[in-house]
């Protein structure tokens, strides 16, 4: 561990039985995805079976679990905030089927298993990716409106952080960026947009299923934005020091990609030293919740001391 001074926050989420809530959270959140979506027989089968079998293949659940975590922290329910939970997965997991692809990262295994393009073919997967990314807002059009927060607002926010300014647009920049010197400065503009982006959307949808006050919300913002910011950098750190087993994917891509990390720009210390700092950040932002936010503040600890 760093000599970094960890925030008092640190200690409060120590606290919170954080493997309970993981645990009972991602069991409501896949039998949710489950009746959202169309079931494995509906025709055509081939593209349902295809859209299943990334979804449930193991995922973590973190921005889903992110999401019902903010809506607890401004008093809102699990059941409001379900739909958009689960559209957030569904976007998250299209953006891993396609980032799998031949022409993109061109992967063998996720979430420990083939990736759809080597159980389904390559047509199929991009209209699975597709097809999620449309299921996502046909399943977040589903949640019932907030006085501050009307459909409207609910869509935009997704399409937004989906879109060629955010998710793709690192995405895009990560794809240009192989193989070339990049700044310190580049890689953040990729790790805000290719990671942090959507799960901070994530966490700004739970805190709207609670029809929070603009106070919050922009804390739910500071939040979201340095946590998905120091997620990436330990998935960086974790790629370069986790077995391919424990990861459930391939692991040493990145360097084998020559892509800029911040291990590789930086060297390892330096980056668990500023995964810890965006951390802090992070808890910083969730003043104004006055300690109430302990499940947000114990995902924060968690995504940080994570091994895979
Ligand atoms: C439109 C063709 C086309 C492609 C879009 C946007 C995009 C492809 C890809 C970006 C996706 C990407 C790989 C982002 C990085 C975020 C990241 C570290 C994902 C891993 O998240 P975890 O660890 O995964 O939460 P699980 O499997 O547990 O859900």
């Amino acid at each position: 561990m760093s000599a970094i001074t960890r925030s008092p926050n640190a200690v409060s989420a120590a606290a919170f039985p954080l493997e309970l809530f993981l645990a009972t959270r991602t069991a409501a959140v896949n039998r949710a995805l489950d009746q959202f979506l169309p079931s494995a027989t509906a025709k055509p089968s081939t593209i349902h079976r295809a859209m299943r079998y990334s979804l449930f293949a193991g995922g973590k659940r973190l921005r889903p679990a992110l999401c019902l975590a903010a809506a607890a922290a401004c008093g809102g329910t699990e059941a409001q905030a379900m739909p958009l939970a689960c559209a957030v997965e569904c976007i998250h997991t299209y953006s891993l089927i396609h980032d799998d692809l031949p022409a993109m990262d061109n992967d063998d295994y996720r979430r420990g298993k083939l990736t759809n393009h080597k159980v389904f073919g390559e047509g199929i997967a991009v209209l699975a990716g597709d097809a999620l990314l449309t299921q996502a807002f046909e399943i977040a059009a589903q949640c019932r409106g907030w006085p501050r927060y009307p459909h409207r607002t609910i869509l935009l926010e997704l399409a937004r952080a989906a879109g060629s300014l955010q998710l793709i647009a690192g995405q895009v920049a990560d794809l240009e960026g192989e193989g070339n010197k990049i700044s310190a400065r580049q890689l953040r503009y990729i790790h805000e947009r290719k990671t942090s982006a959507l799960l901070c959307c994530a966490v700004r949808l739970g805190g709207m299923s609670a029809n929070c006050t603009a106070a919050q919300l922009n804390g739910l913002t500071g939040f979201g934005y340095h946590v998905g910011l120091a997620f990436q950098v330990i998935d960086d750190i974790l790629d370069v020091t986790q077995t391919s087993e424990k990861l459930g994917k391939t692991a040493g891509k990145d360097s084998k990609a020559l892509k800029a990390t911040y291990p590789s720009i930086l060297g390892l210390e330096r980056s668990r030293r500023i995964a810890e700092q965006l951390t802090n950040r992070a808890f910083t932002a969730l003043k104004v919740f006055r300690g109430k936010a302990t499940a947000l503040e114990a995902l924060a600890e968690h995504l940080l001391r994570r091994d895979r």
